[in-house]
């Protein structure tokens, strides 16, 4: 049975979801269900997920949905938008998905001002295969395969997706990151990117802290401190202009 609490769009057979208890994958979820809802495009709307933990919701919308490999969500929605431009397309991925494996596929849709939207959910780690280090693994974290902390000296710092995104993309575009931290401004900053497509003016892309209870080993309290205080103050939530010089 469908509850008030759950968006209209989200199906009522199969749940509740899949994701682990305080996973944030269902909060942002929960956000981009209702900016579906508020716009009245359930039946218009067709929705991609990624392989990693965003596969779980491969059953979640009562929307069209399609599941791809890791990394390829992106072209396989830009696909779908070209062959179907009155459709409003998403692309769901992690940041192993986006950053990492579907990197250049992200950087050519937003080079090419695809007309599609994607949310890409920053956890700071591989988490479906047991929370290897990501390309947003934060300084000195530890993860499967950083078990000493991340040392940036040997890997880098972490990738600061919007903000390479909004500086490769084209007029029209529209780049944001959100949190689950912040619940009412990551809806809002999914409706502005859904409505932004609705338009035709051009790419959208929101990224979202989100949190990963299972392989941070944290309780939660620790979860929400490191999403509210670390991933926070190096990751800055909010819009992020596209620079005039690619307009
Ligand atoms: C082509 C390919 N390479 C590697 C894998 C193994 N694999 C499955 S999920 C995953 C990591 C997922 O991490 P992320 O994209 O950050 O999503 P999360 O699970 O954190 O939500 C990997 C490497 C795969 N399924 N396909
Ligand atoms: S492993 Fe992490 S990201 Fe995956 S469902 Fe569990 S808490 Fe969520």
């Amino acid at each position: 049975m469908v509850t008030p609490a759950m968006p209209k769009c989200w199906r009522d057979e199969t749940k509740p979801h899949k994701f682990c208890p305080g996973c944030g994958h269902g909060l942002l979820l929960k956000c981009l269900g209702e900016a579906i809802d508020e716009l009245e495009i359930q039946g218009d709307t067709v929705f991609g997920c990624d392989i990693g933990c965003s596969l779980l919701s491969w059953d979640l919308f009562n929307i069209d949905s399609v599941q791809t490999h890791h990394g390829r969500t992106t072209p396989v929605i830009v696909g779908v938008k070209r062959a179907r431009p009155e459709l409003i397309c998403i692309a769901y991925m992690g940041d192993g998905g986006g950053y990492a494996i579907g990197s250049q596929h992200l950087v050519n849709a937003a080079a090419r001002n695809e007309k599609i939207m994607i949310l890409l959910a920053n956890n700071t780690n591989y988490a479906m295969t047991g929370g290897q280090m990501a390309p947003t693994t934060m300084p000195d974290q530890k993860t499967e395969t950083s078990p000493y902390g991340r040392d940036t000296d040997l890997t880098g710092y972490p990738m600061q997706g919007p903000e390479m995104v909004a500086a490769i993309a084209r007029e029209g575009s529209y780049v944001a990151r959100g949190s689950i931290a912040n619940l009412r401004q990551l809806k809002s900053y999914c409706k502005k990117a859904l409505q932004n497509q609705i338009q035709g003016n051009g790419f959208s892309f929101v990224e979202a802290l989100s949190a990963c209870p299972t392989n941070w080993r944290t309780n939660a309290r620790d979860t929400w401190k490191f999403v509210e205080e670390k991933m926070t103050s190096y990751f800055k939530v909010g819009e992020i202009k596209v620079p005039e010089q690619f307009k």
